[in-house]
């Protein structure tokens, strides 16, 4: 199984891997969208101190302990997170995404998802109802499993777990 699926990328990696379809660890991949690079640096009134490095160290610390390989992916650009979307195809086997401000004006990406018949749990640091008119439209919220928001990176970490519940009945439903 190529270690791939263990690294980090920017826009442009394949992370080709691993479905667990033999029994071993599956993939997780987790994008985050526009700005989201400048966690921790600016706003952290809104968004915390945490850094997006922190937060990907330890979705793979957990995906290690729940036996989930995770692949992280950011970029401000909607067309490589369409590209990446398409690249999961057949290859992980849950998304976790926060696609930031493309979350309110991206049919792009919902059209990736829907095409790539991706479990998808999307995830907002902040709680977009508690904010701005224009943040409580989700392009995405139609066709995910569901979301979580409002609880900072710790979100992320609910919806790796979230992740691990979805493959585990997939498991079950295919009598693995
Ligand atoms: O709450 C979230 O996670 C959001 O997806 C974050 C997006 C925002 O447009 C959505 O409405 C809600 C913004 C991400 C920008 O991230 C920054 C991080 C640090 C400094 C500035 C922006």
């Amino acid at each position: 199984m190529p270690p791939e699926m263990a690294t980090t990328s920017k826009a442009g990696a394949d992370g080709a891997a691993a479905n667990g379809g033999s029994g071993g660890p599956v993939a997780v991949l987790v994008i985050h969208g526009p700005n989201l690079n400048l966690l921790g640096q600016r706003e952290p009134e809104i968004y915390g101190r945490t850094r997006l490095g922190d937060i990907d160290r330890a979705l793979k610390q957990l995906g290690r302990e729940l036996g989930l390989k995770v692949e992280t992916f950011q970029s401000n650009s909607e067309g490589a997170i369409v590209d990446r979307i398409q690249r999961a195809r057949g290859r992980a086997r849950v998304l976790v995404i926060n696609p930031a401000a493309y979350t309110h004006t991206s049919v792009a990406i919902r059209d990736a998802i829907t095409a790539c018949d991706l479990p998808t749990v999307e995830v907002h640091l902040s709680n977009v109802y508690a904010r701005e008119a224009f943040r409580h439209h989700s392009t995405i919220a139609g066709i995910v499993v569901g979301r979580i928001m409002g609880f900072g990176a710790e979100g992320y970490l609910l919806a790796l777990r979230a992740a691990k519940r979805l493959i585990e009945t997939q498991r079950a439903a295919a009598g693995a």
